[in-house]
């Protein structure tokens, strides 16, 4: 693939509803889009990059900066076998995964479709369909939120997550327990607890969760490893993980027993295979984690579960608890069971919609040779 340009654009994207976490509150996104411009092929990436650097040091000015300035032009130009062969590429750029993995992933797509083949199949994939659960933000009252886990569990979904953060957690999952013994349930705190919340952390076991996402610090596996070894409850890590070797030391500590994947914060699709493998070698499960993305980067999420060891419900599901319209067509769409069938197609199997991409940009810069 010989790489001519790439574009980057800025879309405003109002969300259906607002998704809060112990971080604060998200009404509307702004995203960013690289479009990779091959000869014979146009390919897409999103950058998950948030509006403000709480869920990790990047957010989407950062992630313009170093793509138009560094990442672009180390690529553009160039004439790639492969997907993986832009890792090499990138590496004098020290962090700013989830602007590498907007590029790399386009790349993979492109790959995918100048072999002719689906991208699921390309990453190595064998699941015909993937299991869908849904996270749902802080509510302003307890009522809200029940009224939302019943809609998603009548819609199918199999698995529901809720954000927790100290004053939002044990009255809130008593609450949900007492309507509903038996579903699957987790909770994630994006690090709102610390090491003194030891004994109330305790106090979560008696829900048997699932699991409780990434409890403590961010960056931080050490303590993890210390309270787990307190905890009957699972404890899946998220932010932490930035890279296989983190993966490693997370598991040889026994941080955690589940990894939530999630393909920008870890620097693409080759860096989350990598991180795929070594679970599944220690047989600690995955899944897909979401960053609220449009449709371009939801069809790479769905793309990458479908690997063997994706084997519990990820945060991948429907465009329209999202967005009242999607940049992609057909949007995603979840059965009955809560499951996302996998196109055949080549490429995503999804397309872009470049008239509404235009009508909702706001930025725009294209990098050439
Ligand atoms: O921690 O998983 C998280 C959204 C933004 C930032 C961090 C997280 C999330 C989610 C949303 O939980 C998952 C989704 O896209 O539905
Ligand atoms: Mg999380």
């Amino acid at each position: 693939m010989k790489i001519e340009a790439i574009t980057l654009r800025e879309i405003h994207m109002p969300l259906v509803h607002f998704f809060e976490t112990s971080f604060g509150r998200t009404t509307g996104r702004r995203i960013l889009l690289v479009n990779v411009h091959c000869d014979g092929s146009e390919s897409w990436g999103e950058c998950v990059a948030g509006e403000d650097p709480f869920y990790s040091e990047e957010w989407i000015d950062t992630a313009w900066g170093v793509l138009t300035r560094y990442l672009a032009p180390a690529v553009v130009g160039h004439t790639l076998g492969s997907a993986r062969e832009c890792v090499p590429l990138f590496a004098r750029v020290r962090g700013h995964r989830m602007a590498k993995a907007a590029i790399e992933n386009a790349l993979w797509e492109a790959e995918s479709l100048e072999n002719q083949i689906p991208l699921w199949k390309l990453l190595g994939g064998t699941r015909k369909e993937i299991v869908c659960g849904v996270s749902i933000g802080i509510q302003d009252t307890v009522e809200q939120l029940l009224n939302k886990i019943e809609t998603e569990l009548a819609a199918g979904y199999q698995r529901i997550k809720v954000k927790v953060k100290p004053g939002w957690d044990v009255r809130v999952l008593a609450r949900i327990r007492e309507r509903w013994p038996d579903i699957l349930l987790s909770c994630d705190a994006n690090s709102a607890y610390t090491l003194a919340d030891i004994e109330h952390l305790k106090g979560f076991d008696r829900f048997h969760l699932l699991m409780i996402e990434q409890p403590l610090w961010n960056d931080d596996f050490f303590f993890h490893a210390r309270l787990q070894r307190e905890l009957k409850t699972t404890i899946c890590l998220d932010e932490s993980i930035r890279h296989a070797r983190d993966v490693e030391a997370a598991l040889d500590l026994h941080a955690c027993g589940i990894v939530n994947i999630k393909v920008g914060r870890v620097g693409g699709f080759t860096e989350a295979l990598h991180i795929h493998d070594i679970c599944q070698t220690h047989e600690v499960p995955v899944w897909c984690g979401g960053m609220l993305e449009s449709g371009v980067g939801r069809a790479h999420n769905l793309a990458l579960s479908t690997l063997a060891n994706f084997s519990l419900p990820g945060d991948v599901s429907a465009s329209k608890r999202y967005w009242k319209e999607d940049i992609i067509e057909p949007e995603v769409t979840v059965s009955p069971k809560g499951r996302i069938a996998v196109s055949g197609e080549v490429g995503t199997g999804y397309r872009v919609r470049p008239d509404l991409i235009e009508k909702l940009t706001v930025r725009k810069e294209t990098v050439r040779g």
